[in-house]
């Protein structure tokens, strides 16, 4: 049990460092692994590993978590924020087992509700019920031997109880490195807009993996972020408007859309049509950041935008594109 991510993201790097039980080489990866590791985050919002070493991309994470919000599986979005996903690709448009939106908040091919509608639907019912379970990874990945991009995530289980709403979330694999991070934000960002729909107070958040892996390419950068010291002064989490709604999530993506295309640029002293909310306008002012990056490129960031970020997004931004944010 940890209240923040950053404490049990060293405590798994810990476990690999001092005590991996295999060497594994699936699929031409070597790696070193620990079976069965699970932690509990009493503070889910706290989801960001503040680690310059580890230079967490925030930008990728709200981009990913939005892409699984919208029910797209399409390499448009997702790839423009992290172009390597795009191996993952058979052809090109699209991911599959990557792809958690459509599994999670749509059903295609049938008029079914999606999962996810219908577990807030079972839980408004039957607050008590132990069936509200998303399950993600399906019994078809595994009939083509070649399938370059099978889903790491098996199931995603809300329970809620005395108002609040925990989430249990269980994964075949995970790599502690990249995929560890970024599960870990998405899905408690999914966790937290869940609660606000079900108007219940956000619980905690189990994450439980069965392979817990690093690459040993990744080995040397796995000491260097242990052995860096804690920040003195952590960053507080942010909580998600109470007011964030299906409506609010559509409107954030027409406006990442523009930026991601560059329509349009995001002023930060900008009234509405901009989202009003400090929360949301801060995802979009990470959103222009990028836009900057990548369709100004050899310019430095733009200090109206670096300085309307706050203090934690700041830190982030500059730790990861330290040439852009001068
Ligand atoms: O051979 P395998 O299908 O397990 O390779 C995929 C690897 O991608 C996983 O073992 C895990 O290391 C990583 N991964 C992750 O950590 C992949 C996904 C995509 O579903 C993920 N987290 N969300």
């Amino acid at each position: 049990r940890f209240p923040a991510f950053t404490d049990a993201y060293r405590a798994v790097l810990h476990q690999l460092h001092t005590g991996a039980e295999y060497t594994t080489a699936s699929r031409g990866n070597r790696s070193r692994e620990c079976l069965n590791v699970a932690f509990t985050l009493t503070d889910p919002r706290r989801r960001t590993p503040y680690l310059k070493a580890r230079r967490p991309n925030i930008v990728f994470n709200y981009a990913e978590a939005l892409w699984y919000l919208s029910g797209r599986d399409d390499l448009a979005m997702i790839g423009y924020y992290a172009p390597r996903l795009r191996s993952l690709s058979r052809d090109g448009l699209h991911l599959t087992g990557t792809a958690y939106g459509p599994r999670l908040f749509r059903s295609p091919g049938t008029d079914r509700p999606s999962q996810w509608e219908q577990i807030v639907d079972l839980l408004g019912n039957d607050p008590d019920s132990k069936r509200a379970v998303i399950t993600v990874m399906r019994p078809d990945e595994l009939t083509d031997p070649d399938n370059p991009d099978v889903a790491c995530t098996l199931s995603l289980q809300f329970l809620l109880r005395d108002g609040h709403l925990h989430l249990v979330v269980g994964m075949r694999g995970n790599d502690a490195m990249i995929g560890l991070v970024c599960d870990v934000f998405s899905f408690t960002l999914i966790q937290e807009f869940t609660a606000v729909q079900l108007g219940a107070q956000l619980g905690t958040y189990t994450h439980q993996v069965a392979s817990m892996h690093v690459n040993e390419s990744d080995l040397a950068r796995m000491d260097v972020i242990l052995a860096e010291p804690a920040l003195s002064d952590p960053f507080p989490g942010f909580s998600l408007p109470a007011d964030t709604s299906w409506d609010t999530i559509r409107h954030v993506l027409r406006w990442e859309s523009e930026l991601r295309t560059n329509r349009r640029r995001f002023d930060p002293k900008a009234r509405p049509p901009a989202p009003a909310s400090l929360y949301w306008r801060q995802i979009l002012l990470l959103f222009e950041v990028y836009r900057q990056i990548i369709h100004q490129p050899g310019e430095p960031i733009e200090a109206a935008t670096l300085d309307a970020l706050t203090p934690a997004h700041r830190w982030l931004v500059t730790q990861r594109w330290p040439t852009r944010a001068d």
